[in-house]
């Protein structure tokens, strides 16, 4: 990622949300040369998956089970969960797998200790979903020294030594962050409004996560390219509950901000309840007096807000990582080489249709307009 903005800021040092297309083909065309592309300087491709966990044929073909120390966050989020339930579908004891699970509860600390126990459990693999970016390179050389691959998924780590993990599979949430953003300068222009007049609250999803550090880090690029106001932020922690008494606080520190920027769509359902405790109005009609809310995951129920105009924009983030880990895995019981590094894509959901698609780094992106039929085939 470094090096992507790196890259990307020799070019674009504003209006990231606006550059000609030769000028991605340029930078793509940089990036392959200098290795662009992620913070590990790695390899990369994109991935796309739909929303289910259809799995290929069963793993251990030859009748070995395969033991898999999986080190998860907690259960913050309807992502979260979804997320866990495309994990245990995948690594099943009928398609050969002994799938040893640890919710760490959102504690880092004992997500630490959860992959030191798999250490002493003697997995094969060790599959991570890092709580915080950071505080790993200890456990990851001790795991390293062991000899047990690790592929890490979800959210991103900062190492000093990458060689300790072998794969990475998940989201860019920056990206998602620079889609949403760039919608929402995309609605200003689009509508004429003063964007010197937008005044930002962010809800926050749990701090030191990478989802957490990315989605800002788009945030305030973004209000410094257009000149909006962030007012002030507050914990989230990813959740419902802390998503609402978030909110609370803000409108109780800055009872004139108009947007809210919530890290996920848990955070957004708590928000929407304490607006409308309040007697806000929800909508994108901020010039008069409506609240405009944000927010990323773009699960079913969020999707079914975006429909009502209680979510404004949505940044999909998929949770269906389960057998995009177990290609990885799968790779390596046969002794191939794999990808260092795999971004899954991902959407964009509005509920209106003023605008058709966002640019991002030179990429276009299409934002899908929720309808009921959208809706009722959704999985997640
Ligand atoms: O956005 C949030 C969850 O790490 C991408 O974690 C994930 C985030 C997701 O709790 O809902």
């Amino acid at each position: 990622m470094q090096n992507k903005l790196l890259c990307y800021k020799q070019y674009h040092k504003r209006n990231k949300h606006r550059i000609a297309p030769f000028c991605g083909l340029l930078l793509a065309a940089l990036c392959g040369f200098t290795g662009c592309g992620t913070e590990h300087n790695e390899a990369v491709t994109s991935i796309s998956f739909s929303q289910d966990d259809s799995t290929g044929q069963f793993a251990a073909d030859d009748g070995h089970t395969i033991t898999i120390g999986f080190a998860q966050v907690g259960e913050e989020s309807d992502w979260r969960r979804t997320n866990s339930d495309s994990v245990r579908n995948t690594f099943t004891t009928d398609r050969g797998y002994n799938l040893l699970f640890e919710d760490a509860q959102n504690d880092p600390d004992a997500q630490v200790s959860a992959v030191s126990r798999f250490i002493q459990q003697g997995v094969d693999y060790i599959v991570l979903e890092p709580i915080v970016k950071t505080g790993w390179d200890k456990v990851l050389g001790d795991v390293q020294k062991a000899g047990i691959p690790v592929i890490v998924a979800d959210r991103q780590l900062t190492l000093e030594d990458d060689s300790l993990y072998t794969a990475w599979v998940g989201s860019d949430p920056e990206l998602e962050g620079d889609k949403v953003c760039a919608w929402l300068h995309a609605l200003a222009e689009k509508r004429g409004l003063d964007e010197s007049q937008f005044r930002i609250g962010i809800i926050q999803g749990t701090i030191g996560s990478s989802p957490q550090i990315g989605r800002e880090k788009a945030l305030r690029e973004a209000a410094s390219d257009y000149g909006w106001s962030i007012v002030g932020s507050e914990r989230g922690e990813f959740t419902q509950a802390k998503g609402r008494e978030a909110m609370d606080a803000l409108l109780e520190k800055y009872p004139d901000l108009n947007i809210v920027y919530c890290d996920n769509d848990n955070e957004a359902y708590g928000a929407i309840e304490a607006l409308e405790a309040a007697g806000k109005t929800i909508g994108t009609d901020i010039n008069n007096g409506e609240i405009m809310i944000v927010a990323f995951d773009a699960a079913k129920k969020a999707l079914s807000y975006v429909r009502k105009g209680l979510i404004a924009c949505d940044g999909e983030c998929n949770p269906f990582l389960g057998p995009e880990i177990e290609k990885v895995i799968l790779a390596l019981e046969e002794g191939k080489s794999v990808e260092k590094i795999r971004y899954v894509d991902e959407g964009i959901y509005a509920g209106n249709q003023e605008i058709h698609s966002v640019i991002v780094d030179g990429k276009t992106y299409p934002v899908t307009q929720v309808t009921q039929d959208l809706l009722e085939k959704r999985v997640y």
